[in-house]
């Protein structure tokens, strides 16, 4: 917990004095990635709280800062696709509602108003949308096209992290059901080092696509 809260605040203050120095179509991709850590970061502060209180450190906090961070995440592909050129907003939509479908259907199922498993299905069903959506939909596909090679390789290790830096989330869940459930500081420690993944890592990558293109400009 020490590790993930001083990285997120740590990769917050980094991202917002970064988001300063990129070329200017950047400067909207810089500045989510740090507030993404931000909200990350202050989730983990209200789970230090009750902790610090009651020596517990609920899981519903993660979920709520999922709630919120995993549109800014997939938006994230459409604003790097913004940052070098024109593109449809229609991508945009597409990426907020697969992820605010995700994130109800789970969140419903994992709150009770709807069957867990029905929530799990929707869970997944949102998520295939996206990978669909970035690897052959229409942001892959300008993607393909784009001789912005910084841009490329961006786009193409955050649609990594999106494919197997997401799927430990639902392992971790799932290896916790089939095997009688995983204790919850366990499962805190998976959630937390996946976070590290994709939501500081996730920004780093974006952060070098910008000071590329950045540089580049200047050359
Ligand atoms: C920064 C936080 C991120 C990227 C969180 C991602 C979370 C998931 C992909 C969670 C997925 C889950 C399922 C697909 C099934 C139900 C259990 C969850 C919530 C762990």
């Amino acid at each position: 917990f020490l590790i993930i809260s001083m990285g997120c605040l740590a990769a917050t203050a980094f991202f917002f004095l970064e988001s300063n120095t990129v070329a200017q179509g950047w400067k909207t991709s810089v500045t989510v990635a740090g507030i993404i850590t931000g909200i990350a970061f202050i989730h983990l502060m209200y789970m230090r709280n009750v902790w610090a209180t009651t020596g517990d450190s609920p899981i519903i906090y993660k979920y709520i800062d999922w709630l919120i961070t995993m549109p800014l995440l997939a938006l994230q592909f459409y604003l790097i696709l913004s940052a070098v050129r024109k593109v449809s907003s229609i991508i945009f939509w597409k990426l907020l509602i697969g992820t605010l479908v995700m994130v109800c259907g789970g969140y419903a199922g994992e709150a009770g108003y709807i069957l867990p498993f029905l929530g799990f299905v929707i869970w997944m069903t949102g998520w295939i949308y996206i990978l669909y959506e970035i690897f052959s939909g229409e942001a892959g596909k300008l993607v393909t096209r784009s001789t912005n090679k910084a841009l490329v390789t961006a786009f193409e290790t955050m649609r990594m992290f999106v494919t197997i830096g997401w799927a430990i989330y639902p392992l971790g869940y799932v290896f916790g059901y089939l095997t009688g459930g995983v204790d919850s500081n366990t499962l805190n420690v998976i959630y937390n080092f996946a976070d590290f993944i994709n939501k500081i890592a996730f920004g780093l990558v974006i952060w070098i696509a910008a000071t590329a293109n950045t540089s580049g400009l200047r050359r």
